[in-house]
């Protein structure tokens, strides 16, 4: 069998377009078939289009179809008004459509929900066809993008039979963009936002994100970032936000703000902003009122409050279910929402800063109201290479938990390093919390089905900007893909995400295909080897967070390295069992005995939660000291192989992408030998011991290492 698909994959490779490519089109490139017998297959397969709806987004799926099978196929597709007497047909229609009515689906359509569809082959008189059905125009949008993509990645098309439909309801990118253009942690450019020129001219490329967008199913996008400016809540800036909405609207996605909780003083001269106060409430509600009738399908706001400096309800002495709560119930109305974040931790608190946010959020459980999503970050501390599940998920039943990953790197070597991060989702997706029982994953936490939860969101925080190919570094593409594609549905394997977006984006082509998936499947373990391996964590540089800082100690003490790896002459790690901070205490039992003692943690969770001798032997046979000096060997290795792995694809590859991806990998290797060299020599000052036999010689000393500075690192609030 797989080697029929091997086959096929052969056949339907893509007329190599080996012209220079700068990216743009992402996965949605189209380039023709390889051969004639393949295009005139897909032309016989679907010889025109009928779509009997005539809404703008049934208008985006015909233009998106005619627009993939034009170029897929090499001829342009017609649309016709209805099934033709001779030659195949792509039918897209919803349940009430009379053009279904003499074919018979497998199934009727109410299981499919809003946003679902069904793709099925068909027979009508002796002509054989193909359905898109679903129940509103949205879902016939994602069939078709579902269709487009069979073709791309070389999947038959006869006896098609699919269904599909999304595990969680609202699927967003959180854009950190401010008001000036600069993006926050944001390394492909500036924002995307062109808001001086907004409302009146709207660049082609906001059509372009919102194509891409929903190919992926993704429904909704912040547009600000949470450190928020209140300018977006005046009514000049709601016009440019209307004039977004309006684009974004027929790809079923819809906008939301990030709420500066000081708005009504900033804006209106309040004196204050308690959530609790009649004149605050009013004027949230005036305010939300207002947004509404620009833009009637407004999302809702997400708000971080009490964060690293942002204002919150706490500085009137309310608690976070206080102040969201007031913002919800300006929003129920309207049916938006409310997605509060719960990345809080305080610089004066003693407690261990992963603590923090479980000892705030936990005893407010039941208390938010149905329409706030409580939204939490993957772990307890903050998106680092490797960490492990945030104890918040499946210790609030009672409350709406959403899901924020984030796909801009910045804590895995920005736009400039490879690190295909689906893995890494699906790594959190897939932990069992066993809140409720073995099996209480974190995808089912999320998607409500553990306890019944009827609002269910997962945010990506975006790695998107004006740079040509979107993501500055050209296989980052792939992490906006993969989030899109976890999103709908948390059960897809990101090997197979991997693959998929392969040949998407380089034309069904073998060669490329048999390197680079393996490539991207290991990227996200190669960069946690060369960088924190064995739960080591926030030992990067000081606010720009590009490569090494494992001497950092001075400032804010949770900003600092020495906080988190608390080496010694003894060992090295943080102790969070009971003889320590006790962070473990956060997790249900199965985790805490698990996590409890060194021999039963796993190993690349080691350091987070054990202070471990440096000559301790781990079960792969080596000391602490020589692993951890494997580890970044290791590495450092595989960058080296990939770069030789690419090199052999020259001439497989357009020139401009090929060269793009071999400079960058080449920069990823001096990047992962200065991670390596400047950590080892910074604790063997700890370990006092000889780096072992296959791990390569420092070429410089420590000092050398901690004088190196990066300046002006894109994305770098401090520099923006
Ligand atoms: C938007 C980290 C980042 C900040 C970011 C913050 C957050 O601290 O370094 O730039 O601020 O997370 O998620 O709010």
């Amino acid at each position: 069998m797989k080697q029929f698909f091997r086959l096929l994959l052969v056949l339907m490779a893509g007329a190599a377009s080996l012209h220079a490519d700068d990216g743009y089109r992402l996965w949605l490139r189209y380039e023709p078939l390889a051969t004639q017998a393949q295009r005139d297959y897909l032309r016989e397969q679907i010889a025109c289009i009928v779509a009997p709806g005539s809404s703008p987004t049934v208008e985006k799926a015909v233009a998106e179809l005619q627009r993939g099978l034009g170029g897929l196929s090499g001829q342009p597709v017609d649309l016709r008004a209805a099934v033709p007497e001779l030659g195949s047909f792509l039918l897209l229609a919803t349940a009430d459509d009379e053009a279904l009515d003499d074919l018979e689906l497998a199934d009727d359509l109410d299981e499919l929900g809003p946003e679902g569809y069904r793709i099925q082959s068909v027979e009508r008189d002796g002509q054989t066809g193909i359905v898109i059905a679903a129940n509103r125009d949205i879902g016939l949008l994602y069939g078709s993008f579902a269709l487009l993509r069979e073709v791309q990645t070389a999947h038959s098309l006869s006896h098609l039979d699919l269904a599909s439909k999304p595990h969680i309801q609202r699927r967003l990118l959180n854009h950190w963009d401010n008001l000036t253009r600069t993006v926050e942690r944001g390394t492909a450019g500036q924002s995307l936002w062109e808001w001086f020129q907004l409302p009146d001219y709207r660049t082609p490329r906001y059509e372009d994100y919102a194509r891409a967008c929903a190919s992926v199913g993704i429904n909704g996008v912040s547009l600000t970032n949470v450190n928020a400016d209140a300018l977006v809540l005046t009514p000049q800036y709601l016009e440019k936000v209307a004039a977004l909405a309006d684009v974004f609207r027929p790809y079923g996605i819809r906008v939301y703000l990030t709420a500066r909780f000081s708005a009504p003083m900033e804006l209106a001269g309040l004196d204050t902003a308690d959530p609790l106060d009649d004149d605050v409430r009013d004027w949230w509600q005036d305010k939300v009122s207002e947004i509404y009738a620009r833009i009637p399908d407004f999302g809702g706001f997400l708000v971080k409050a009490n964060s690293e400096g942002q204002p919150g309800p706490q500085d009137y002495g309310r608690n976070h279910a206080e102040g969201a709560n007031m913002l919800a119930d300006a929003l129920a109305p309207h049916d938006g929402i409310v997605i509060w974040r719960a990345f809080v931790y305080a610089a004066e608190e003693q407690e261990d800063r992963v603590k923090q946010a479980y000892n705030e959020f936990q005893p407010l459980d039941g208390q938010f109201r149905d329409n706030v999503a409580i939204q939490i970050k993957n772990g307890p501390l903050d998106f680092m290479p490797r960490e492990p599940v945030h104890p918040l998920f499946g210790a609030m039943p009672e409350t709406n938990l959403a899901l924020e990953l984030q796909l801009t790197q910045e804590y895995l070597g920005t736009s400039v390093q490879l690190a295909y991060l689906a893995p890494l989702y699906e790594e959190v997706l897939d932990t069992d919390t066993f809140a409720e029982g073995p099996g209480s994953t974190v995808a089912k936490v999320i998607d409500g089905s553990l306890t019944d939860r009827k609002l269910s969101v997962i945010s990506g925080v975006a790695n998107i900007g004006t740079d040509r190919n979107w993501t500055g570094h050209p296989l980052a593409q792939s992490n906006w893909y993969a989030y899109g594609r976890l999103a709908w549905n948390p059960e897809l394997s990101s090997d197979q995400i991997a693959q998929e977006w392969t040949r998407m984006s380089f034309d069904r082509n073998p060669a490329v295909e048999d390197t680079l998936v393996p490539m991207l499947m290991a990227s996200r373990e190669t960069v946690v080897d060369y960088s924190m391996p064995l739960g080591l964590h926030h030992i990067m540089a000081w606010d720009h967070h590009y490569g090494p800082g494992p001497w950092v100690d001075q400032g804010r003490p949770d900003w600092t390295a020495t906080y988190y790896h608390r080496a010694d002459r003894e060992g090295l790690g943080f102790d969070r069992t009971s003889q320590g901070s006790n962070a473990l205490e956060q997790y249900a039992p199965e985790l805490r005995q698990r996590w409890e003692r060194i021999e039963t943690t796993p190993l690349n969770l080691l350091l987070w939660f054990h202070h471990v001798p440096w000559d301790y032997r781990l079960r792969t046979g080596n000391i602490l000291w020589d692993e951890l000096a494997y580890r970044y060997q290791r590495g450092v290795d595989a960058v080296r192989e990939w770069e030789q792995a690419w090199a052999d694809l020259q001439g497989q590859i357009d020139a401009q992408r090929y060269a793009h991806v071999a400079a960058l990998l080449k920069r990823q290797e001096k990047d992962a030998v200065q991670w390596r060299d400047a950590v080892l020599l910074y604790f063997q000052q700890f370990s006092q011991r000889p780096l072992p036999a296959g791990v390569e010689a420092p070429a410089h000393d420590l000092e050398y290492y901690q004088n190196l500075q990066e300046h002006y690192v894109p994305g770098t609030p401090s520099h923006q």
